[in-house]
This record gives structure tokens, sequence and C-alpha cells, in this order.
């Protein structure tokens, strides 16, 4: 039976891999920081074998225990501070988790494995912020990096050094520079969550306006459960690479606005959107759009959920779970 340890179980990615790999009949064991997170008993309901270590991507010594505990085949770094909105406000905690956080990750492994880094498969998940403010569209694996935020910065220092260690010393580092990607599990403070439940709340009755910031950026944005797929295909891959994983299409936020309200029966969504300068960033990345076709040619990987698709699927679940009275 493989092994997988991973980091950041308790977020959107983390729940659906672990469901991934107990699917595939994998051991797992999931690094859990701080005490009592709520997220633990969602994560026992998809994956009930699952192992929860405690342990923390700010202290070296807690990861060279987890890789002992766990004897993983493969570890999966999927830790962050992952909201690009509060880097700013917390540039140096983003940097210490989501960059340094990783570099300790790749020591831990080296310490555990005795400098036999190649034993380990490590996957780390990169972002497609790292490319910022866009040199080439699409954006690809040779897309030069400009990042526009300290998260963005942050990944792109994590991103670099899952590099460095393969080159330095033959380890199997990975990076899957993941395009955004959403959930009925996705995080209530990120737009796609935020409209989609605010859709939903309004056609309830629940709440009156949505307030949002910048309305004319556009992502690239695909469904969680398919991009976690990705990364386990990367890592059973012989030979240690980096793949761009997006739909290649983009949307703006106003596109996600139309899809959501008319989902709820709201075709004039102006009514009840109003835009507030303090949610605007510093600096924000206005296009990104990805192509995947590294990772076609050779994982065999395809988008399977639709634009559409998804912000519908998010909506219903929306609407269910606020009829519940969650
Ligand atoms: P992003 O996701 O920064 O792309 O990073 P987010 O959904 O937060 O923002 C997308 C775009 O929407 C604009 N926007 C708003 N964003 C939020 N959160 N709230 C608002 O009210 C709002 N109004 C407009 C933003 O300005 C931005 O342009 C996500 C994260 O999951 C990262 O961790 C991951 O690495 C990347 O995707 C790929």
């Amino acid at each position: 039976m493989p092994r997988a340890l991973i980091t950041g179980v308790t977020g959107q990615d983390g729940m659906y891999l672990a469901e991934f790999l107990a699917a595939k009949g994998y051991e797992i064991f999931g690094l859990i920081h701080g005490q009592n997170n709520p997220r633990i008993p969602a994560v026992r309901r998809v994956a009930p074998s699952i192992h929860l270590l405690d342990g923390d991507l700010l202290d070296l010594r807690s990861l060279i225990r987890a890789m002992e505990t766990s004897q993983p085949d493969e570890v999966y770094n999927l830790g962050a501070i992952s909201f690009v909105g509060l880097s700013w406000r917390q540039a140096e905690i983003t940097s210490e988790v989501t960059a340094m956080g990783v570099l300790r990750i790749l020591e831990a492994i080296q310490v555990h494995t005795h400098n036999d880094m190649s034993r380990v498969r490590f996957y780390q998940a990169s972002s497609s912020e790292m490319f910022g403010n866009v040199h080439e569209v699409p954006q690809r694996e040779t897309t030069a990096f400009h990042p526009r935020s300290p998260y963005g910065v942050a990944k792109t220092f994590g991103h670099y050094m899952t590099v460095n260690y393969r080159e330095s010393y033959g380890a199997h580092a990975c990076s899957g520079i993941l395009f955004n990607h959403e959930s009925p599990r996705r995080g209530h403070e990120f737009v796609t969550r935020k409209v989609t439940r605010g859709a939903a709340r309004v056609a309830l009755g629940l709440q009156k306006r949505l307030t949002l910031g910048n309305l004319e950026a556009r992502r690239d944005w695909g469904f969680a459960g398919d991009y976690v797929e990705a990364m386990w295909l990367i890592l059973q891959e012989d030979q240690a690479d980096d793949y761009v994983v997006a739909t290649g299409e983009t949307h703006s936020i106003r596109d996600l606005l139309d899809i959501a309200f008319s989902r709820v029966g709201i075709e004039d969504w102006t009514r009840y959107v109003v835009q507030d300068a303090r949610l605007f960033r510093p600096a924000d990345v206005n296009l990104l759009v990805g192509d995947a076709s590294h990772a076609r040619a050779r994982l065999g990987w395809k988008p399977r959920v639709k634009f559409r698709d998804l912000i519908e699927m998010m909506v219903d679940d929306d609407l269910a779970d606020l009829q519940r009275g969650a």
C-alpha cells in the first residue's frame, strides 16, 4: 500500500486529495497544525482511515518527526497561507509559511532520507499567481514570473526551491503550477465562493447587498476535484518535472456574477452588487489563462468540469446548505 503525507489537509485541495488517494488504497497521513481545527471532522468524513499528525510548516523538527512516523512514498505540500488579499497585511507570516515552509519540508525529506532524496516523491503546490503581471498569453511552464503580491513572491520562492533541490540533490521534486480552482469546499473569502454564497443568500432574502472589489479581473477557473488528479499524475511520472494545470479559458468576475445570479433566477445582478475601494488590492493580477498542453501530452490530464457547470454546482450547494440552516 503506497503511503502519502499531505500538508494542508484541512484545506479545499487537501480534502479532495485525501479522498482521491483513499479511493486508490493509499495509507494517508495528514499534517495538522494548531489545536481543534474545525475542519478535522470533514477530513475524517472524506478519508475515514486517515492518520492525523501534529506538525507545522514553521517547525522543522515537527516535519522531520512527521516523515519518520509516516514513512511516505509521496509528500504533497499543500499547506500555505493561501489568501492573496491577506498577504499584504501579513507579508512576514505569509513568507514564513508559504515560502520558508517549502524549504523546511524539503530539508525534512533530506534529513529523513539521509540525503537520498529521490526515495520520496515531492509535490509542491505552485501557483499561477507567480505569473502576476503576465509576460505571455496564455501562460506556460516557460513564461517569465512577475509576482504581484507577497503571496505570489512567496510561492515563487517555493517553486524555485523545489526546482533547486531537484537540480542540486536529485530530489524527485515536482511543481504543479495550478491556476484558480474552486468547489463547494472553497473558503468563503475567495471570490467565486463569495459570489455563489452571496447570490444564494440574496435569493433567499438573507442579504440585500454583495460587496466586491475589482470586477474586471480575469481568471482561469477550474474544478479542484479535477486538479488533485493532476497532482497525483505528476508524481507518478518517473521523470520529475513542472506542469501548468489550467482549463485554457478565462472569465471575468462579471461573467461569474452573470452565471451565479442567473442560477438563482436574478438576471440583473447590478441591483445587488456594490464595489468597495477597500477590497481592491494594492496591485492586482488582471488576466490569467493557462496552457496545460504539457500536462495533457505527458500525463494525459484534462479538466472535466466546465466553468458554467462549476459555478452552478457551487450555487446549488450553497442554496441547499442555507436551506438546511447552515
Ligand atoms: P486569487 O483568488 O487571488 O486569484 O488566488 P481570489 O478568489 O481571492 O481573487 C480572484 C480575483 O477576484 C478579485 N476580487 C475579489 N477577490 C476576493 N477574494 N474578494 C472580493 O470581494 C473580490 N472582488 C474582486 C480579486 O481582486 C482577484 O483579482 C487564488 C488563491 O486560491 C491562491 O491561493 C491560488 O494560488 C490562486 O488562486 C491560483
